[in-house]
């Protein structure tokens, strides 16, 4: 199985290296796997001596996909998301631009011969235990040039943002990363009685990969729309700065300010109620962050005390219409993330409630959205602008039936 990823990785490469232009796009994930992804090929495309342009994403929007496939003749590569809509991508490409897809979550096989899915999900890897964004950007890289294995220290970063661990240990492909990147002194292994923990070394300041994750993390969500993702991707190649050290903390800063101002709206009375749901609406209050700060939000106050344990949790906010270094796009769209209190989990985990993952994805598509990540206890779409409660009771109304 993972040699015909390989051998498909190969295929691709051949493809790439027969091109007339060395020009590439790059377009990746926000989180601490997609950051480190983007560093990897970053990296990866300056050694072979492409010209780049990078562009960091939440979440690859029909709508930027849209303007993205109007070029043709490029090389297009998508990193840590996108495995699921490599149909919808062909459709678009049509045979014009060679397109990657190195992502590692549920995937879908192409229908364009130029539109190749290196999701490992396809060759019978798990993405969510033996390989994360990053290993696969790491598979990659190597084969392009054995050079880049001295990138294994990045993708242990995102193997370990994304906590995939069986037994507290990382495994699979990642954990072949990691041992690389100890054969080479970048990386520590320390045990511990629930598993393991990784140091990382190849920095002036040693530092635990969780720890670096989690800056990544804010540097991505919350300082989307403010170079956030650029700091990152040098954080990842070069290690943490004073000059990243106070962009991080300015990010804290505005974040904690926001979360407790709508935390006080929320207990003041801005917390609206259906028979089943509990909503409220952040409109652009959470600007200049980046739109998965509301599900940051719902995760922070879903067990508090003033939200009914009972209900399920939702919150709106607009998405920009932005995309930084891009240019402006209408989405005109807004986005809604759902939580559960502990008690509303143990409900649906015993199959007493309905989860996140049917209700949510069934309303939004029947007003024409957008849905993406969508699990039984977490879940997040997009609808139109104005559509917000014919949402809310287009779920009230799934539940009633
Ligand atoms: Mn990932």
């Amino acid at each position: 199985m993972r040699k015909e990823l390989i051998r498909a990785m190969e295929n691709a490469i051949r493809e790439i290296k027969g091109l007339p232009n060395k020009e590439v796009q790059i377009f990746h994930h926000n989180d601490s796997d997609g950051l480190s992804s983007g560093a990897i090929l970053t990296k990866t495309f300056e050694r072979a001596g492409f010209k780049m342009n990078r562009f960091c994403l939440e979440k690859p929007y029909p709508a930027l996909l849209q303007k993205v496939y109007q070029q043709e003749g490029g090389l297009i590569v998508f990193a840590d998301f996108a495995g699921r809509i490599a149909p919808m991508l062909s459709d678009l490409n049509r045979g014009r631009n060679l397109t990657l897809i190195l992502d590692h979550h549920v995937a879908e096989a192409s229908t364009d011969p130029k539109v190749h899915n290196l999701d490992p999900d396809l060759y019978g890897l798990k993405g969510d235990r033996d390989i994360s964004g990053s290993t696969t950007c790491y598979l990659f890289a190597q084969i392009l040039d054995p050079a880049n294995q001295d990138l294994a220290h990045i993708a242990a970063i995102g193997a370990v943002g994304d906590e995939f661990f069986v037994d507290g240990c990382l495994a699979g492909e990642n954990r072949e990363a990691a041992m690389e990147a100890v054969n080479q002194g970048k990386l520590e292994i320390q045990k511990h009685e629930h598993g393991e923990r990784y140091i990382l070394k190849s920095f002036e300041a040693e530092t635990p990969c969780d720890e670096f994750g989690a800056y990544l993390d804010t540097l991505g969500a919350a300082g989307f729309y403010q170079k956030g993702p650029d700091m990152g991707i040098k954080v990842c190649l070069e290690g943490m700065t004073p000059e990243s050290d106070r962009m991080l903390e300015k990010l804290k800063i505005i974040q904690n300010k926001a979360f407790e101002e709508e935390i006080a709206r929320v207990k003041n009375g801005e917390l609206k109620k259906t028979p089943h749901i509990q909503w409220f609406h952040v409109q652009d209050r959470f600007s200049p962050m980046g739109v998965k700060m509301i599900g940051m939000f719902c995760d922070t106050i879903k067990n508090a005390a003033y939200i009914d344990p009972a209900r399920y949790l939702a919150g709106f906010q607009i998405i920009p219409n932005e995309i930084p270094g891009f240019g402006p796009i209408q989405f005109n769209d807004v986005k809604i993330s759902m939580r559960v209190s502990a008690h509303m989990e143990d409900e649906i985990r015993a199959g007493r409630k309905m989860g996140l993952d049917i209700l949510l994805p069934e309303a939004t598509h029947k007003l024409g959205g957008f849905s993406d990540a969508c699990h039984t206890l977490t879940a997040a779409t997009t609808v139109a602008i104005g559509k917000e409660e014919q949402l809310i009771e287009g779920m009230e109304q799934i539940l009633r039936k």
